[in-house]
């Protein structure tokens, strides 16, 4: 059986590629979403890639997952600092949750140190670049296989 998984990305993201590229790297969002796809067909897993910059947006996506995906990898980008709405709509899909991150936010302000959305993960992973999206994919292909 196919398992989907929902790789969910937050505000400005779409941006990747092309700012930043000392904190974020050169990859495009694109090249992350052929990453998902690439590591997705190699643990017979179904990926959906979806970024937003309209948190209701983001959180309808995650009440349409529930009951329709195994799992959900999540990089909130900066609503990961601020939304409480995205953390309790991760907890009613009632689904596993990878949080993911490109930089390692601890080391950076202080204000990136604390994560709404972590305590409702099985697991977080940051500081990896674009790698930690493929890790988290494939600890999903480890869970479901379990
Ligand atoms: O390290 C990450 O993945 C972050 O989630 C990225 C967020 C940031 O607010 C978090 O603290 C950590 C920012 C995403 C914006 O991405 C850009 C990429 C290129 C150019 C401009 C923004």
């Amino acid at each position: 059986m196919t398992h989907t998984i929902l790789v969910l990305n937050g505000p400005n993201l779409n941006m990747l590629g092309t700012r930043e590229p000392a904190t974020y790297g050169y990859e495009t969002l694109a090249d992350v979403a052929d990453l998902c796809e690439r590591t997705g067909a190699s643990h017979d897993l179904q990926i959906e890639f979806r970024q937003t910059n309209h948190e209701g947006e983001l959180i309808d996506w995650i009440h349409q997952s529930r009951g329709r995906c195994a799992g959900i990898v999540i990089n909130p980008a900066a609503w990961t600092h601020t939304s409480v709405a995205i953390r309790d709509a991760l907890s009613a899909a009632e689904l596993p949750v990878i949080e993911v991150h490109l930089s390692n936010v601890h080391k950076r302000e202080e204000f990136r140190h604390h994560s709404f959305v972590s305590a409702v993960a099985v697991g977080v992973i940051c500081g990896m670049g674009t790698n930690g999206y493929r890790l988290a994919l494939e600890h999903f292909a480890h869970l479901l296989k379990a």
